[in-house]
């Protein structure tokens, strides 16, 4: 059984909505460093630069940000200690980093994510955008930026579609 949350149409209403409170946020587009985790939080990246270049007329770095070497129920530290990880191609000292990702749950990809930035350098703040927030947190991670809530029992599933990689956009609860 599944149940459509959101449409393309609303979704992509949904994520121009979040360009523009980063760009009021952010008081423009300046210093700005977009890093979406993969994988689809690299596609909202992408398409939040895009919104970004079309309002602002500039262009933003994006960078892909892969956590599986960080997270804390995996053990391939080494990996990390090795530098096996993708440097970003924007550096983000002293910039400020909007980390983007599709669903926001535990919080415990977030609490990764921030230590995969933090090894490339030291921003100067790191804000946080999700297409959905799920609940069920397990660490005090908060977004600030959100395209929308979806209160969900610990079972459920949030299923996100986008075009890239799904042939369609939209949002379904399952
Ligand atoms: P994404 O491609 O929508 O970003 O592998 C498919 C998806 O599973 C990826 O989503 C990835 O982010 C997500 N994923 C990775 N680790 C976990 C996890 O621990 N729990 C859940 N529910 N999803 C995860
Ligand atoms: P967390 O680490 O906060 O528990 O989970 C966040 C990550 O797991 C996100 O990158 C997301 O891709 C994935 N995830 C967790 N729950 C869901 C869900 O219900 N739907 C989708 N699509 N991804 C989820
Ligand atoms: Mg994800």
């Amino acid at each position: 059984m599944s149940k459509q949350i959101l449409d393309g149409i609303a979704m992509k209403r949904a994520l121009t909505r979040i360009t523009y409170e980063i760009i009021e946020n952010n008081k423009g587009v300046d210093n700005l460093v977009l890093v979406g985790i993969k994988t689809r939080g690299v596609f909202l990246a992408q398409r939040i630069a895009e919104r970004l270049k079309e309002l602002e007329g500039a262009q933003v770095g994006v960078n892909e940000l892969d956590i599986s070497h960080y997270r804390d129920d995996v053990s391939d530290h080494g990996l990390r200690a090795a530098k096996q990880v993708a440097e970003f191609k924007t550096d983000v000292t002293d910039k400020n980093v909007i980390l983007i990702d599709d669903v926001l749950f535990t919080g415990r990809t977030i609490r990764a994510a921030l230590d995969g930035i933090m090894d490339q350098g030291r921003p100067r703040k790191v804000r946080l955008a999700v297409l959905v927030d799920r609940g069920h947190r397990q660490l005090p991670v908060r977004a600030d930026f959100v395209g929308k809530n979806i209160p969900t029992s610990w079972d459920e599933k949030v299923a996100v579609y986008m075009s890239e990689v799904d042939g369609k956009d939209g949002i379904e609860l399952i």
